[in-house]
């Protein structure tokens, strides 16, 4: 049996062409697959990433053409750990469409699941989208965020990277939590209190979204990871 510590899926949305296929294949892959309509033929690919000296296996899901048809269904979101919302930084419409793809994420992943917005193709120098307006959507949103090139790599480690680390506080943050639950005479600290992995986050400039009262997105549980 392979070994590793923790399972995590992935599944990128986002309209066609915004990179989706790309980012995926330069961050398990290495490479930026030349031509249009890169397509991969399998609805996941598996990369293993080194996290502090623990073994995290990233299961991730790219849409592969259904997201033309806006068919993605509950199954698709359904047990996602992170969902990476891409738009292309040179596209106003893919950044319009944010919204649309935000109500079907309210609608069919769970609400503890991580949120990533990121904005896609930042080498090309016909930028629509200024950072500003992409974080400032995010934090809207209670999303992180992040600006990525799959064609010069910016960022693209830093992406999954960051993500892996986030749940795996997120993991420990619940155990803490469920142990102390369930020893006598003890409550659950509601919320547990942010941690080192946001402050790297945003050295990072993985952008951590703005904290609501009384609410803490890395105390959520989560589901346990499903193969
Ligand atoms: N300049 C630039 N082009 C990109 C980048 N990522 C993807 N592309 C191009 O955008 C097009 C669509 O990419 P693809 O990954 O198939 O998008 P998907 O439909 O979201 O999966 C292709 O022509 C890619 O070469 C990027 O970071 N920079
Ligand atoms: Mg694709």
């Amino acid at each position: 049996m392979e070994d590793y510590k923790y399972l995590f899926k992935v599944v990128l949305i986002g309209n066609a062409g915004v990179g989706k296929t790309c980012l995926v294949r330069r961050f398990t892959q290495g490479i930026f697959p030349p031509g249009q309509g890169a397509t991969i033929g399998v609805d996941f690919m598996i990369k293993t990433v080194d996290i502090d000296g623990l073994k995290i296996k990233l299961q991730i899901w790219d849409t592969a053409g259904q997201e033309r048809f806006r068919s993605i269904t509950q199954s698709y979101y359904r047990s996602a750990h992170a969902l990476i919302l891409v738009y292309d930084v040179s596209a106003q419409p893919t950044f319009d469409c944010l919204p649309v793809w935000l109500r079907e994420v309210e609608e069919y992943a769970s609400p503890k699941v991580l949120r990533v917005l990121v904005g896609n193709k930042v080498d090309r120098d016909d930028r629509e989208i200024p950072p500003a307006v992409g974080e400032a959507f995010s934090r809207m949103n209670n999303m992180y965020f992040i600006e990525t090139s799959a064609k010069d790599c910016s960022n693209v480690d830093k992406l999954f990277q960051e993500i892996a680390r986030e749940l795996i506080q997120t993991m420990r943050n619940q155990r803490q939590e469920t142990s102390q639950a369930r020893q006598p005479g003890t409550i659950a600290r509601t919320p547990i209190p942010m941690t080192g992995p946001l402050v790297n986050m945003r050295q990072l400039t993985l952008m951590a979204p703005p904290k609501s009262p009384g609410q803490n997105p890395t105390a959520a549980s989560l589901d346990p990871p499903v193969l």
